[in-house]
């Protein structure tokens, strides 16, 4: 005798529950329906404050706060399906404010939070410099005691998405000369303090990138974001709740871009009969798909972790980012490939995702970092092993 069949069998974390795959399908109807149009009438390298303000309204932005990592992968992954300017700037919000979130005092978090919730405070994370990228523990931006209590930024910022139109950003500098990673402190600054400027840089990447001048810029104690010295926390524990859901951008992008795939070589007329009915087409869709399937466990299963708070959330959420945005740049090429040339056609979505798919393999920590943050971790845990009795 069979079993009896149990009326709604437990959660696996193989697949989503039914809850789960009904909110994807509503983010998704409103990515089409109400976010889409007003991507579409933005301007490319600009902020699009109509769209964060939507972002707002339709309470996706509360969830940035409110959810765990999941539920932040799963959001991203279903906006990026249809509209991945609305998906960018929801996650910059996050990127920019999580630490504010997480450290800020309670003036930083009533001043800013519910701004940036309702989608009216437009957010930066402002890490990177020219001379310090993936190196991000040799930042150099100034931040000198100036006598008062209060010290002065002076340096530059540059790649800051959002930069220089955002209203806020959290910025990290330099206190302890010589300290590298220890000598770093993360400050919350306003974008109309003194002696900060900034200019947009033209880049093969739609959301807005720019650069940051501090000229002796103030910040006191009560600009600070954490502990003096603690800021290179700050900025890594953020990224280790952002990295996976970097990898869910990247999931959506590669399964719009499959979508797309499928339904030209279904349709395509050639040699005689359908795409799809060549081998070398069927089996390019199969791989395309069984990559994006792997990478969205992947990413899957580090924020779930996350959200267990697991060990090794680091490794984790670097397998899950290198994984899903190097699967999403094979998929949407192979994409490219099977339409052939209409898909370079300025305006095609797959010439879009092309445009969207490179960066993501070089911001939040680029490949080459990702590997090195698992290869570490792995060192670390075998010695371990080798230490136990
Ligand atoms: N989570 C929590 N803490 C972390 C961490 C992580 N993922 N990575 C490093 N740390 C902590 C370490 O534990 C260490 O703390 P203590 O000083 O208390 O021991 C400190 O940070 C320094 O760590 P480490 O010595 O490993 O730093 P490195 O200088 O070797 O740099 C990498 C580590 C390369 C991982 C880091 O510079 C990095 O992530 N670079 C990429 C930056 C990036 O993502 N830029 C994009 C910006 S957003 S678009």
């Amino acid at each position: 005798m069979n079993p009896a069949k149990p009326a709604s069998p437990p959660p696996s974390p193989f697949s989503l529950a039914p809850d789960q795959r009904a909110r994807c399908e509503r983010l998704r109807a409103l990515a089409e329906t109400r976010l889409r149009p007003l991507a579409e009438r933005g301007e490319p390298g600009r902020v699009n404050r109509p769209l964060v303000a939507a972002l707002g309204e339709l309470g996706l932005l509360e969830g940035l706060f409110t959810s765990g990592a999941l539920d932040l992968c799963l959001t991203r992954e279903s906006l990026a399906r249809v509209c991945t300017e609305a998906e960018t700037a929801f996650a910059l919000q996050g990127l920019g404010a999580h630490p504010v979130h997480a450290y800020g005092s309670p003036a930083q978090r009533d001043r800013w939070l519910p701004r940036t919730r309702a989608g009216r405070a437009v957010a930066a994370f402002a890490l990177s410099e020219p001379g310090a990228g993936s190196d991000a523990a040799a930042l150099a931006l100034a931040a000198e005691p100036d006598g008062s209590g209060a010290w002065r930024l002076t340096g530059e910022k540059t790649w800051i998405s959002n930069a220089p139109e955002a209203d806020f950003y959290t910025v990290f500098a330099r206190t302890t000369p010589g300290a590298g990673a220890r000598g770093v402190s993360a400050f919350l600054v306003p974008a109309e303090r003194a002696g900060l400027t900034g200019a947009p840089l033209a880049m093969l990447s739609p959301h807005p990138i720019g650069s940051l001048a501090f000229d002796g810029v103030r910040v006191d104690s009560g600009d600070l974001l954490g502990e003096v010295d603690r800021g290179f926390r700050v900025a890594m524990t953020t990224l280790n709740r952002f990295r996976p859901s970097v990898g869910a951008f990247a999931v959506g992008m590669a399964q719009a871009a499959l979508d797309a795939a499928l339904a030209h070589t279904a349709g395509r007329d050639a040699f005689g009969g359908k795409l799809k009915d060549l081998q070398s087409v069927a089996h390019q869709v199969a791989e395309m798909a069984t990559r994006t399937e792997a990478a969205r466990l992947l990413v899957y299963a580090a924020a779930a972790a996350y959200d267990r708070g697991e060990s090794g959330i680091a490794g984790r959420a670097a397998m899950a980012k290198l994984f899903a945005t190097e699967t999403a740049q094979y998929v949407v090429d192979a994409a490219v490939q099977l339409h052939g040339a209409r898909a370079l056609q300025c305006g095609h979505p797959l010439e879009h995702l092309y445009r969207e798919v490179r960066a993501p393999r070089i911001y939040e920590g680029a490949t080459e970092v990702q590997r090195a943050v698992i290869a570490k971790e792995l060192y670390a845990n075998a010695a371990a092993a080798e230490e136990m009795p």
